[in-house]
């Protein structure tokens, strides 16, 4: 290698969920580069601009290194010390329980903290605090697919893994921009197809045009929120033409219906999807949308020899989410394009640990660690009982979900909130409204970042933390991969890990409440040096008691055998052995994934144990088309949508500070489609305001073929106030999931 390094250590990329392994090079102490691991079989040594660049921020002079506090949202904020950060923090929560009760208290974390860090504070505000009110930004990413991975397979997350795309045939991306939200992922699929321009075929389902459709074979351009009459009408070509797997169905799948999930017959689904015959799906979704295309790419998708479908956020951040995400796994129930080589119904994730730290380790209000939904007696008191603390302690009833958590605030029903390594300010939908709560004087705002961002400017206590690098964890990526990140530096000035935040400040908050039990969820924990004693201790807690018979066993998972792993594991992964060999390639497949030897009850071949389905089957769902929270009409006559740029990552709290990535996209615009910027007579470089019933935005114009005709896109992440886009977005949210629909809503453009 030509980098002049004294030192590599290992771990995995900061940013995306793909879940790269790096390597991060020391000189004199110093950071001074990224590689990408060749030995590993995620992204073969490939890093993306981002990832080969984060190591700037470890050192950046922007970098909060001391405790900041100010009583009141409009006094400056002064340096303090430690000590009075955490006693001032231990207040805080303990007087609003006392004056207010436990649920005036509440934790908004990320699918971007360490799976320990999430892991220790859900368990000191569940057990200490006796609160569910324990959220994250994955409510804004990856609930909807949580919920259609439940309601369709039984257990939350993907079947397959990524090594299914060196063998897939047909690529159906609907609704996920992979080339730029997950670029080391895209090239790989990119090859895939380069190598086999003719066997591999790659379909793209999206309203805009965008750089992943430049590998596709066919671009389904579909008006905004009409995929769900899309893929009801797939499934019915489906059917029609008899191109679904008869022997698939009847071993391993029944049909349901509404809340109650009722069980029905397979002709009452032919019947429902009577409503979506390609000639009736075509004149919804408008577009480039014929009922011979519908048919053309139904045809192809059950035909080829395996097919793999890849969405993210397009389909995720929609009212209807979970149904959207069911009608994708319907394609792959009703063809049977699951469980073997190749195939695979694959939500991809935005983030590098919603997976591995929120969905499995308990960061939301509805979970607790493991997949145990907090509603169950039987499983909250299990987890009571593993942490050692009294029956009762953890309430029965979810917590408020992000948008109710947010709208609390601004009802003044909660008082204090610790938010943990994200910008709810920029990253909530209709931000205007929330920003009012989130400066309410009583309400007392910790923030734990490594930068000052729009969020902590509505702080009262701002706690700088350790990086990435500068502490020991895990990730867990999207495909059931959990990766560890070694420390390799010190963290500057006085900043420190969240998990000694966390333990020091409950030590503090049992006193405060005089309640031994907040004492006790970090008793294990005591002592524990942090930079790689106490992380070690808190994952150790959480897979070899926590995750034991759970569907994400991962007791094999040590910090040794994780140490030992180029590319960490994949769960289940129940022993040491087993873990060594990389864990389950394929749940559910007898040979490939011990739980389904374990709980096999037949000799087929596929055992589907999750633990939300009882009958142990795949369930194909009626799920109905439904429209966006808000359309287009005469005042706002255009779709508005939003999503990532390749060269930032979200807020670009982190992105925005790197040189050569803000020098590449220094600022946010709104993309118009070529036919209405010549109607509205609006030119590349023009200042056009893009307005909705919540607010404006100020943006300079970019015309391209992207967009369909009536649809504009603006990405996210600028901070600038005139150009944070979601001060126009709405927050209308999925029934289900209460993942919010950030991809749609309307708005009108004017030349300014
Ligand atoms: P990030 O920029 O990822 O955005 O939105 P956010 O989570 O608000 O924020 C991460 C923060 O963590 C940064 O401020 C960073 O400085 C800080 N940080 C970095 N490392 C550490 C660390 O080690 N410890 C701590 N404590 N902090 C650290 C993401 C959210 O946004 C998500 S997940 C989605 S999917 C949504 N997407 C989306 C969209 O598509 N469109 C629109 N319009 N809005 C969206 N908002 C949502
Ligand atoms: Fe990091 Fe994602 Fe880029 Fe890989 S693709 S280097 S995980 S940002």
């Amino acid at each position: 290698h030509a980098f002049d390094v004294d030192k590599w250590v290992r771990g995995s990329c900061r940013l995306c969920g793909v879940g790269c392994r790096v390597d991060l090079g020391l000189k004199n102490g110093r950071p001074v580069a990224l590689r990408g691991v060749k030995d590993s079989r995620t992204n073969f040594g490939y890093l993306c601009m981002k990832g080969m660049l984060f190591y700037k921020l470890i050192r950046h002079p922007d970098r909060l290194t001391k405790p900041l506090y100010r009583a009141r949202k409009d006094q400056p904020f002064k340096e303090i010390s430690w000590d009075e950060a955490l006693d001032i923090a231990a207040k805080a929560f303990a007087n609003s329980v006392k004056k207010y009760g436990n649920n005036s208290v509440a934790y908004y974390g990320s699918g971007q903290a360490l799976t320990e860090e999430t892991y220790l504070f859900q368990k000191v505000m569940r057990a200490g605090l006796k609160t569910n009110n324990v959220e994250g930004n994955p409510r804004l990413c990856m609930a909807s697919a949580v919920g259609g991975y439940i309601t369709s397979f039984g257990a939350d997350e993907p079947i397959g893994s990524y090594s299914d795309i060196e063998k897939c045939h047909c690529f159906f991306i609907i609704g996920s921009n992979t080339a730029e939200a997950h670029p080391v992922l895209f090239r790989r699929i990119m090859r895939r197809k380069l190598d086999n321009p003719d066997k591999v075929k790659v379909i793209n389902a999206d309203p805009r045009i965008s750089p992943t459709s430049r590998i596709a074979d066919i671009h389904i351009q579909f008006e905004p929120g009409t995929d769900l009459a899309l893929l009801n009408s797939m499934a019915y070509v489906i059917i029609e033409e008899g191109l679904y797997d008869k022997d698939f169905l009847s071993n391993y799948a029944t049909f349901r219906v509404g809340k109650a999930k009722k069980e029905v017959g397979f002709e009452v689904y032919k019947k429902h999807l009577q409503a979506y015959s390609p000639e009736k799906a075509a004149k919804i979704c408008g577009g480039n949308v014929t009922p011979d295309l519908i048919r053309e790419v139904a045809r192809i998708f059950a035909t080829s020899p395996a097919t793999m479908s890849l969405w993210t956020m397009g389909i995720n951040q929609r009212i209807r989410g979970v149904w959207a995400n069911n009608l994708i796994h319907n394609l792959h129930i009703l063809t049977g394009q699951l469980c073997k080589p190749g195939a695979d119904s694959l939500s991809l994730t935005g983030q590098p640990n919603a997976c591995g730290g929120v969905r499995e380790a308990g960061g939301l209000c509805h979970i607790l660690p493991a997949h145990r939904p907090v509603e169950i007696d039987k499983l909250r008191h299990e987890v009571e009982d593993l942490w050692g603390v009294p029956r009762g302690r953890i309430p029965a009833k979810p917590g408020y979900h992000t948008m109710a958590m947010f709208q609390a605030i601004n009802d003044g029903k909660i008082k204090t909130i610790w938010i943990n390594c994200t910008s709810p300010v920029q990253s909530l939908p209709n931000a205007d409204k929330y920003i009012k709560g989130l400066k309410r004087e009583d309400c007392f705002i910790v923030v734990t970042d490594i930068f000052p961002t729009r969020t902590t400017e509505v702080a009262n206590l701002v706690l700088p933390t350790a990086f990435h690098f500068e502490k020991t964890g895990v990730y867990g990526c999207t495909e059931r991969r959990s990766q560890l990140t070694l420390k390799a530096l010190d963290p500057p000035g006085e900043a420190k890990p969240e998990v000694w935040i966390v333990r020091e400040w409950a030590l503090r908050l049992s006193k405060e409440l005089n309640d031994p039990v907040i004492k006790k969820c970090v008793e294990p924990f005591i002592g524990k040096e942090e930079g790689f004693e106490l992380p070690k201790a808190i994952w150790d807690e959480y897979t070899q008691k926590l995750t034991k018979g759970r569907d994400n066993d991962f007791r094999g998972a040590t910090y040794e055998v994780l140490m030992q792993m180029p590319d960490g594991v994949q769960w289940p992964a129940p022993t040491k052995e087993y873990a060594l060999k990389g864990g389950t390639v394929k749940k559910f497949v007898r040979g490939l994934d011990p739980l389904a030897d374990e709980h096999a009850k037949d000799d087929k071949p596929y055992q589907f144990y999750g633990p939300a389905h009882k009958d142990r089957k795949l369930w194909v769902w009626i799920r109905p088309y439904k429209g966006p929270a808000e359309a287009p009409d005469s005042q706002y006559p255009f779709y508005l949508s939003t999503g990532r740029i390749i060269d930032h990552w979200h807020t670009s709290s982190m992105t925005g500070r790197i040189p050569e990535l803000m020098s590449a996209n220094p600022y946010s615009f709104v993309e118009i489609n070529p036919e209405d910027a010549s109607r509205l007579g609006i030119k590349p470089g023009d200042m056009v305001l893009v307005e909705s019933r919540r607010g404006k935005n100020l943006l300079p114009a970019k015309v391209v073929e992207g967009p369909m005709k009536g649809m504009v896109f603006v990405y996210w992440h600028d901070q600038h106030e005139d150009r944070m886009i979601n001060r126009v977005t709405k927050d209308a949210f999925d029934p289900g999931s209460k993942e919010p629909e950030f991809k749609i809503c309307s708005a009108r453009i004017k030349r300014v």
